[in-house]
């Protein structure tokens, strides 16, 4: 198996992030392809690894001081089998075609787990919008609508937030979007309450996650009261995280931005998490700004010539990797297992390389995958879609209920793959192959499209 992923992505050669994902996803599914003639089976993996579309484009916009600047944009739609494409956009520095592949690919056996019919993409660019003024972010955000509105729309493509992109950036996008297409539609989700949103949506990926994880901790007798917990990111996902773990009663004693992170062992509490939100939402601040605000807390910078990051070699009980790819890599996770860490919960995507990944299964850590984990975001974006459709909000209380419930079948169906494959208990197994069935069976029947 190993050899025939190797010659499918010859073509995409120097796209590591993108063939660090499909090792992954491809490495676990021998069981199912091997129920398929061979000649089925290979031209389904020639497909499935190839995107239906990729578009790339030049984002020229106007900063402050009147100088022209060029970013580079992307969509990458990349399998629309179940359903419109669906996934996030992000803009960061590092952003590349690979990245974008790897987080498309990603999307498309997520969304599927989702049970919503949602098929996988990604899209967005090299910009930062750290240090940029709201009225920068809004000229550029306007100017990568001009090539996006031409992809997107509720019956083709709906892209949602990602790093980089929260409120603010989708409702900049949106306005530019509204005025180039001359309708009032869900062509983006994680929109303003007032004007097509769900209640729920922010908090979903996080709340999800942490709700993912109960279940995991459950199979064990175990609950997430008095738990240690390591979160890194300070952003939509790691507030969210932090704050259902803060009300489930664990103790959350770090986060982290691209600089470095904070420990606080008193733990951060409701009111300081509300100091953070402020800080990182509307500040734009940086979180080494808490220990200002409370100086029992530490700070430690980033220190790019150590060989892993120490945010993971506090003593915890579990970790909630929130913040980007490969965080947590071979030297982390032996710090980890040392705690020892009951559980590693992925709210990022690929936050955990595939040494490390290896690493907790040799130590039966209980590991919730992120494609499974961090599904709620996605999935309430999928349920602010449906209310776009029927031109109606529904309660907040409704739509938790609905995640909760999504979060506990996405974790039950892992599960019963796992089991059903034989690899019962193996999270990772069980979600890729239940994903993976879905997907290629809804592409097997619609033929050679
Ligand atoms: P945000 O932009 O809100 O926050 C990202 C956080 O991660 C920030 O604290 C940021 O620090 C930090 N970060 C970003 N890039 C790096 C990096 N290269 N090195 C170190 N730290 C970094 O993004 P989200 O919270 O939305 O996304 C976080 C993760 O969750 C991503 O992997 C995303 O793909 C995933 N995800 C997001 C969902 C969503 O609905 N938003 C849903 C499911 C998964 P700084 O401010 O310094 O950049
Ligand atoms: O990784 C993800 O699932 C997201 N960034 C959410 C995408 C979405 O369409 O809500």
């Amino acid at each position: 198996m190993q050899e025939a992923i190797r010659k499918l992505l010859e073509r995409d050669a120097g796209e590591r992030e993108f063939q660090q994902a499909v090792r992954e996803v491809l490495g676990t599914v021998a069981p199912f392809l091997a129920r398929l003639p061979q000649p089925v089976a290979q031209g389904l993996l020639e497909r499935i690894v190839e995107p239906e579309r990729v578009v790339s484009f030049r984002v020229p916009w106007v900063d402050d001081r009147g100088r022209t600047c060029v970013n580079r944009g992307f969509l990458v739609e990349m399998n629309n089998a179940l359903g419109p494409f669906k996934g996030g956009l992000r803009f960061h520095p590092s952003v590349t075609q690979s990245i974008l592949k790897f987080l498309a690919f990603q999307q498309v056996f997520k969304n599927a787990l989702t049970g919503l019919p949602l098929g996988g993409g990604a899209g967005g660019a090299d910009f930062d919008p750290k240090g940029k003024s709201d009225a920068e972010v809004m000229r550029f955000c306007t100017a990568f609508m001009q090539e996006l509105y031409r992809h997107v729309g509720p019956r083709v493509d709906i892209p949602g937030g990602d790093i980089g992109v929260g409120a603010r950036e989708i409702g900049y996008l949106f306005g530019a979007y509204r005025r180039l297409a001359n309708r009032f539609e869900g062509a983006l989700t994680g929109k303003g309450l007032a004007w097509g949103g769900s209640l729920f949506r922010a908090e979903a990926a996080g709340y999800g996650c942490v709700y993912f994880a109960s279940e995991l901790l459950a199979s064990r007798g175990l609950g997430l009261e008095g738990q240690v917990c390591l979160v890194s990111g300070s952003g939509n996902v790691a507030q969210h995280t932090a704050e259902q773990l803060i009300r489930s009663g664990a103790r959350v004693v770090t986060l982290s931005d691209s600089s470095g992170h904070i420990y606080d062992r008193d733990g951060i509490d409701g009111e300081k998490l509300a100091f953070v939100k402020h800080l990182k939402n509307v500040r734009r601040g940086r979180i080494r700004e808490y220990v200002e605000k409370y100086p029992s807390a530490v700070y430690v910078p980033v220190d790019p010539s150590l060989d892993h990051h120490p945010i993971w070699s506090h003593r915890a009980d579990l970790a909630f990797p929130c913040a980007t790819e490969n965080e947590i890599g071979e030297q982390d996770a032996y710090r980890l297992i040392n705690h020892p860490i009951k559980l590693v919960c992925e709210a990022a995507n690929m936050p955990c390389t595939p040494e490390a990944v290896q690493i907790f299964a040799g130590k039966h850590i209980l590991f919730a995958p992120g494609k499974a984990a961090n599904a709620g975001g996605v999935a309430v974006s999928g349920l602010e879609l449906v209310q776009n459709s029927m031109r109606l909000s529904w309660q907040g209380e409704e739509i938790d209920a609905r995640l909760k419930l999504l979060m506990k079948g996405i974790y039950r169906t892992c599960l019963e793959a796992a089991e059903a494959y034989g690899c019962p208990g193996d999270l990772l197994r069980g979600a890729n192959l239940a994903a993976f069935e879905k997907v290629a069976n809804a592409m097997l029947d619609q033929g050679v499209a």
